[in-house]
C-alpha cells in the first residue's frame, strides 16, 4: 500500500520533505501541495509528479490524500493540524506545533475528542544515529544516573524572518523536546540568563543567550543558543551522569592533517547535519501509517515543548526564573 502524502507549505523544509518522500522514502507518494508561493509550490510539485492546489484545505480534502505533511509557518499549524483531525487524516506537523500553549491545547483537546492519536510533531533529533546512542547510553545505565546536561546549539546565521524571541521558539525547542525525551521527565522551570550580545547579532535577536532547564527529576541542562555564529552548525551536548558522561559531537567525517595542522568539517546548517534524522523521521512515520499507527513524538509533546519555549520567552522578558504549567496530561498520551 501506497501512503499518499500532501504537503502543506514548499519552503525550505517542505520541499525537503517533498523530494525525500519521492525520492527516499519507499511506500509513499507526494500527490498534491499547497503554498501561498504558487510558482515555487508548481514548481514543487512538478519535481514530484504531483499537483499544486488552490488552498491547504483543498490538499487536507483530497481524495487521493491520505495523510498530510504541515510545513507551513508555526503560527498557521493549529488551524491545519486541527483540519486534518477534523478530517479523520494523519498529520505529521513540522516543529512548532503551536506558537503558544493555548494554541496548542486546542490542539490536544480536538485528537483527544477524536479519540485516537493520529498528529506527530516533527522532532527529528529522536531519530538522529547520536541522539539514539546518547539515549541508548543513560537507559543502558552505561553512565549511571544522568544528573545533568550541557549543550550548544549555534547557526551559522538565520534568514531575515528569524526576529524576536524565535532563537528559543524556534532554535532551543529542539533541546526543550530532546532532553524532555532523554531524561524521560517534564521540564518544571526555565531560566534564560542575559548574555553579552554579539556585535553579528542580526535585528533585535538577543544572541547568544543561555538556558538553564530544571527537569521534574532533578536534572539540569544548560543550553547555550548561538544563531549567528558564522563558522558553522554546531549541535553538541554532553550528560553527564553519577559514573561516567556520554557526549554527542558533529558527525566524524574526514580530518585533514596538514603544516601541522588538523582540521574537521562542520556542517554548514541544520538541512546537512540532520538530513539522516529527517529520513528516518518519515520512513517512520509513513511505515507506521501503513501498519495503521501514529507512534512518534505527540502532540502532548508539542504541547509540552511550546509552553516550555513560553516560559522561556518570559524569563527572558522579565530578567526572572519561571515555573512551567502543563495542563493535566490526557490519558491519550499516557
Ligand atoms: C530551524 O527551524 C530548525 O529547526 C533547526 O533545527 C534549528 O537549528 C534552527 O535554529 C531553526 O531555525
Amino acid at each position: 500500500m501506497t501512503v499518499r502524502v500532501g504537503v502543506v507549505g514548499t519552503g525550505m523544509i517542505g520541499s525537503d520533505h517533498v523530494a525525500r518522500l519521492s525520492t527516499q522514502v519507499a511506500g509513499a507518494a507526494v500527490t498534491a501541495v499547497f503554498d501561498v508561493a504558487t510558482d515555487r509550490a508548481r514548481e514543487v510539485a512538478a519535481s514530484a509528479g504531483a499537483r499544486s492546489l488552490a488552498s491547504w484545505q483543498d490538499v487536507v480534502a483530497a481524495d487521493d490524500v491520505d495523510a498530510v505533511l504541515v510545513a507551513s509557518p508555526g503560527e498557521v499549524h493549529p488551524e491545519q493540524v486541527v483540519a486534518c483531525i477534523a478530517a479523520g487524516k494523519p498529520v505529521l506537523c513540522e516543529k512548532p506545533l503551536a506558537t503558544s500553549a493555548a494554541q496548542a491545547v486546542r490542539v490536544l483537546e480536538a485528537e483527544v475528542a477524536s479519540g485516537r492519536r493520529s498528529v506527530q510533531v516533527g522532532f527529528m533529533r529522536r531519530y538522529d544515529p547520536g541522539y539514539l546512542d546518547v539515549r541508548r547510553a543513560i537507559t543502558d545505565g552505561v553512565i549511571g544516573e544522568p544528573l545533568l546536561a550541557h549543550a550548544v546549539h549555534r547557526n551559522a546565521g538565520v534568514p531575515d524572518f528569524f526576529r524576536g524571541e524565535m532563537a528559543l521558539t524556534d532554535s532551543v525547542v529542539h533541546e526543550i523536546d530532546v532532553f524532555r525525551w532523554l531524561f524521560g521527565a517534564e521540564i518544571a522551570a526555565v531560566t534564560v540568563v542575559p548574555v553579552r550580545r554579539s556585535p553579528l547579532a542580526a535585528g533585535d535577536l538577543r544572541d547568544p543567550q543561555l538556558v538553564v532547564l530544571e527537569l521534574t527529576g532533578g536534572q539540569v541542562v544548560t543550553v547555550e543558543s548561538f544563531v549567528n555564529c558564522r563558522y558553522g552548525y554546531d549541535v553538541r551536548c554532553e550528560v553527564v551522569g553519577s559514573t561516567g558522561t556520554v557526549s554527542l559531537d558533529n558527525p566524524r567525517t574526514t580530518a585533514v592533517r596538514t603544516a601541522g595542522a588538523r582540521s574537521e568539517r562542520v556542517p554548514a546548517d541544520w538541512q546537512e547535519r540532520f538530513a539522516p534524522a529527517y529520513l528516518e523521521e518519515l520512513r517512520a512515520w509513513v511505515d507506521g501509517l501503513a501498519a495503521g499507527r501514529v507512534d512518534g513524538p505527540s502532540t502532548w509533546d508539542g504541547y509540552a515543548a511550546t509552553a516550555v519555549a513560553e516560559a522561556a520567552v518570559r524569563s527572558s522578558r522579565e530578567g526572572r526564573r519561571v515555573d512551567v504549567e502543563l495542563v493535566p496530561r490526557p490519558d491519550l498520551y499516557a
